[in-house]
């Protein structure tokens, strides 16, 4: 037992809550770059679909299972599974173990203030992850070593 608990806060200060020490900051300006397809800094609400929809596995009823969501998240954004998982729950407000894509849009659209434009602006995607992320309140990068 004494062995497993060793083990397991060893496994903790090696992986930390992102593998790449990856601020909240710099996980929005990657959403941002990933979601981007026209380049223009900004992310329509189409190109944010578009990239759910055709890389992340969206089901057929659009909606993300726990699994799904979580393995594009590691993949992508490289936070360690449990902060994922905290940031599926966060997200999934009605708790049945899916996000939609209105579940999302949903959540988003009330951070388009600034412009309020039908877009998602670089410091709106921020603002929005800064309410929604796990590690959030760590400015610098999240995860133990880092
Ligand atoms: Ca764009
Ligand atoms: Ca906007």
């Amino acid at each position: 037992m004494r062995t497993l608990v060793l083990l397991a806060s060893v496994v903790a200060v090696v992986y930390g809550a992102n593998h790449l020490c990856w601020s909240v900051d710099q996980i929005s300006d990657e959403v941002i770059k990933l979601a981007d397809a026209n380049a223009d800094g900004i992310v329509s609400y189409s190109e944010l679909s578009d990239e759910l929809l055709n890389d992340w596995n969206l089901s057929n009823d659009s909606c993300l299972s726990f699994h799904d969501f979580t393995t594009n998240w590691n993949l992508h954004f490289h936070d360690h599974h449990d902060t994922a998982h905290q940031f599926f729950h966060n997200l999934d407000l009605n708790g049945d173990r899916q996000l939609c894509l209105i579940d999302v849009a949903v959540q988003i659209i009330t951070y388009d203030d600034n412009p309020t434009d039908g877009q998602i602006q670089p410091v709106e995607m921020n603002a929005f992850l800064h309410a929604v992320h796990p590690d959030s309140h760590k400015n610098g990068g999240h995860g133990n070593g880092c």
